[in-house]
């Protein structure tokens, strides 16, 4: 699993969320033997990990104690891992880290990139294992709040430099970090889509860059009727493939999707055209077509 952050190819993480709330998969893998039956089947489409979230980071979710996460979590990854399938922990708590880790899982994945629990650094650092430090303010109940930026790629890129520092100073292996711009985290949709459109000044941080668009409202918002009712999250298959395929193309190391089918068909046919590369010219801003107020 080590040489995953090294990976050639574009890495597709599948999101399998053991939650009642989340915003597009809530509910629906809340049953043990549905989550690893799902993960298996993400995994059998061509997913290299899967990544097992136990709390809700929609905007405004209420938290949920670290007992019940790690509950809704470990016996997954037990499962999964037994079965051979690679599993990342979406967590921001060491504790739940910690335990999902002797479960088997073997990549950290921090929404809050190591600010939400001094003790996350410790826990990863031993571990040895990768951890994807993801862009964030503060929690999600108050974080449309934290939605206020200069210039949101240049506020992204150094305060993620910073998570990189810390994560340094800790110890942590500089090839073990993966980064992520937390698209819908303390974002609105205009930022999401300047994020998205600026991917090469995040890149140049020096770090595999994990992309997760998948679902997220701001795509729901850029297909709205005519009358503003955002498409629903399960019909917004199309438009996260072409973010899959825009970002790897523009250099990311990995996507995080719902629908993994559909992202490794779509990057199959961007790898059999020679893998071509977008080169964003210089001072370009994003064309932001339906962005309003949205978050994520
Ligand atoms: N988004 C969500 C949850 N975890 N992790 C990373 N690294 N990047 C993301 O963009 C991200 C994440 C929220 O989406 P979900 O509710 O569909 O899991």
């Amino acid at each position: 699993m080590t040489d995953l952050v090294r990976a050639p190819a574009p890495v597709v993480m599948g999101v399998l969320n053991v939650t009642p709330d989340s915003f597009s998969d809530g509910g629906r893998y809340a049953d043990l033997d549905a989550a690893v039956g799902h993960g298996v089947r993400l995994h059998g489409e061509g997913a290299h990990l899967i990544d097992v979230g136990g709390e809700s980071t929609r905007p405004g979710a209420e938290r949920v104690d670290p007992e019940t996460e790690a509950a809704r979590v470990v016996p997954v990854i037990r499962e999964l891992s037994a079965a051979g399938v690679p599993v990342s922990i979406d967590t921001t708590r060491a504790r739940v880290a910690e335990a999902a880790l002797t479960a088997g899982a073997a990549v950290v994945n921090d929404v809050s990139g190591g600010l939400a629990d001094p003790d996350m650094a410790r826990v990863v650092r031993d571990a040895g294992c990768p951890w994807v430090l993801m862009h964030w303010r503060g929690h999600s109940r108050g974080m449309r709040e934290l939605a206020h930026y200069t210039d949101v790629v240049t506020d992204v890129r150094a305060e993620l430099a910073q998570r990189v520092d810390a994560a340094l100073r800790a110890g942590v292996a500089a090839d073990r970090i993966v980064v992520d711009p937390g698209l819908g985290f303390a974002k609105t949709a205009e930022h999401n889509w300047q994020l998205s459109a600026r991917l090469p000044e995040l890149l140049d941080l020096g770090y595999p860059l994990l992309f997760g668009a998948s679902r997220k409202s701001y795509l729901g918002r850029l297909l709205a009727t005519a009358d503003g009712t955002p498409r629903p999250p399960d019909d917004r298959e199309a438009a996260t493939v072409a973010t899959s395929v825009l970002a790897v193309a523009a250099g990311a190391w990995g996507v995080r999707v719902h629908d993994v089918r559909a992202t490794v068909d779509a990057l199959a046919v961007w790898r059999a055209t020679g893998g071509p590369r977008l080169v964003a010219p210089v001072g370009a801003t994003t064309g932001s077509a339906g962005a309003g107020e949205g978050r994520r």
